[in-house]
């Protein structure tokens, strides 16, 4: 008889990734995470016909038109940290303030920075959506952490990971021990393991970018634009274009099949658009835990200092050959 796949609360228990003495609380917490993952995939299912699409009419912290759905996520998140045993602060993409939770300390160890509908110009037109996660610990024992304490290094998060709404709802997490990836199965109400050990090619045949702004980018990055789509056997070029304007799921196809994200730096935007804290760091360690590379063109991601909770970083991310290739355009080296 067939085995029946690993849950992710067995999965968990049985792999002992997580360091003892962290073990109860960073399971559960990557449980919950599970759990507002089904709650916003619920929402988005019923979406068209419950009045959540389109905009609430505020403007975020990063300018942008805040959708009725970034709100649901945002407030999904709240209500399941809120009274939780694990989690003592929260950032989000859509508040311009973490919120601290005095309740939940000093027994919460953890710190929480999501990006809690990702991609959300999506969500009018039923197309793919996410959210992502990063964890960090608090270190200070005697006092209850501050805004500063929340901004770290890549390097010091211990989980982090996406959730993908698509055609099946999808979560994918690495605590420092390789890449997992489970599958919501609808009718129990569980992930299930469907991805053990993910690895990403060493090279892959696609890119993904928002080419729109090509006239934007230094030379150097568009001198790896036009190599990408050159032809040459030898090499596997041109490169097939993939955009679909949700970074979790261009990341996720990268992720499973190789290739390359590239989020840019602009000549008058060198920062790039994406945030470090809960965009590029989180997905950085996924895939350098599935054996790729995440950088800014001249930096590793998760080397790069944390100043302040929505710092931004250009990102370019994916199989470890097409990154070094695209910093090396970048850098004038070639
Ligand atoms: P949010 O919906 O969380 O703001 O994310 C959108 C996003 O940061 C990322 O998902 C996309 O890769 C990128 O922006 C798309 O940006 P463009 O619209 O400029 O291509």
């Amino acid at each position: 008889m067939g085995q029946f796949p690993l849950t992710l609360g067995r999965f968990i228990a049985q792999k002992q990734e997580i360091p003892p003495g962290a073990a109860g609380e960073l399971s559960s917490l990557l449980t919950q995470i599970g759990l507002v993952g089904k709650l916003i995939a619920q929402d988005l299912r019923r979406a068209g016909l419950i009045d959540i699409l389109g905009t609430t009419g505020e403007i975020n912290v990063q300018g942008e038109a805040v959708k009725k759905l970034d709100e649901i996520a945002n407030k999904t998140f709240l209500k399941v940290f809120h009274h939780s045993e694990q989690v003592c602060a929260l950032a989000s993409e859509e508040m311009e303030k973490p919120v601290l939770l005095p309740e939940n300390w000093p027994q919460a160890q953890y710190m929480l920075l999501i990006d809690p509908l990702d991609g959300s110009s999506n969500t009018d037109c039923n197309m793919p959506l996410g959210t992502i996660f990063s964890v960090v610990k608090s270190e200070r024992k005697a006092r209850m952490p501050t805004e500063d304490d929340l901004a770290r290094k890549g390097t010091e998060q211990v989980a982090a990971g996406y959730l993908l709404y698509g055609s099946s709802t999808m979560l994918v997490y690495t605590v420092g021990q390789g890449v997992h990836g489970f599958t919501l199965e609808p009718n129990i109400g569980e992930y299930l393991l469907s991805h053990a050990q993910i690895r990403i090619p060493v090279r892959g045949k696609i890119y993904g970018a928002n080419e729109g702004n090509y006239h934007k980018w230094p030379g150097g990055t568009k001198k790896y634009f036009d190599y990408l789509k050159d032809k040459d056997a030898a090499t596997g070029r041109p490169y097939s274009g993939r955009y679909s304007g949700c970074l979790v799921a261009d990341v996720h196809r990268i992720l499973l099949s190789g290739g390359i994200y590239l989020y840019p730096g602009e000549l008058d935007k060198p920062e790039g658009k994406l945030r470090l804290l809960y965009e590029a760091n989180p997905l950085a360690w996924v895939v350098e835990q599935a054996g790729g590379k995440a950088s800014t063109g001249t930096m590793r991601i998760l080397d790069v200092e944390a100043k302040q909770i929505h710092q931004r970083v250009p990102l370019i991310i994916g199989s470890a050959n097409d990154v070094c290739d695209a910093e090396e355009f970048i850098q004038g080296r070639r």
